[in-house]
């Protein structure tokens, strides 16, 4: 796994939404979202299981506290990826609630996950171009530290921050 974990992942996936992966270690994800229905949430050490199918594919996979399920595979060598996201009711319908530093706002993703529905889950079945894969090492907490902004995407491109 040295060739997949320690790395930055910014994807677009064909629906358009954009999305920010960085693995941070064998267990944990930081991401952020850029674009999309739940464009402007932002999550760190997100617990998540990983292993890699063959050579360059990895699948990453995990729960939320909003009991959104997500599984996203990694297609290093085509700069490809596909994620599946099963969104409970509540989140479909109160996206904006999701929309925050999550790591400040468990309790009411939890107390929001009691009190509206979860039945039926709208899946979302995509698969996405990598825009930009970059080794940046483990555990480095200034990868995924602030909320998105537009123009973000290019910034990080152009090495202007989170580096
Ligand atoms: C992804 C698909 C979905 C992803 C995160 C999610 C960071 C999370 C969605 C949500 O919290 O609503 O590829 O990568």
């Amino acid at each position: 796994m040295e060739n997949f974990v320690g790395t930055r992942f910014i994807y677009q996936y064909d629906n358009g939404w954009e999305y920010e992966m960085y693995i941070k270690n064998n267990t944990t994800i930081d991401y952020r979202i850029h674009s999309g229905m739940v464009g402007g949430r932002w999550v760190r050490n997100q617990k998540v299981d990983i292993v890699k199918l063959t050579d360059g594919v990895y699948k990453v996979w995990w729960t939320e506290p909003t009991g959104t399920d997500v599984v996203v595979n990694f297609m290093i060598k085509e700069k490809k990826s596909h994620g599946v996201i099963f969104f409970p009711k509540w989140v479909h319908e109160h996206p904006q609630i999701t929309i925050c530093y999550q790591n400040d706002f468990i309790d009411l993703m939890v107390a929001s996950r009691e009190k509206y529905g979860t039945y039926p889950k709208t899946i979302v079945s995509e698969f996405a171009n990598i825009i930009l894969m970059e080794k940046v090492g483990e555990n480095n907490e200034n990868i995924i530290d602030r909320a998105t902004y537009k123009g973000m995407i290019q910034d990080i491109i152009d090495g202007k921050i989170n580096n």
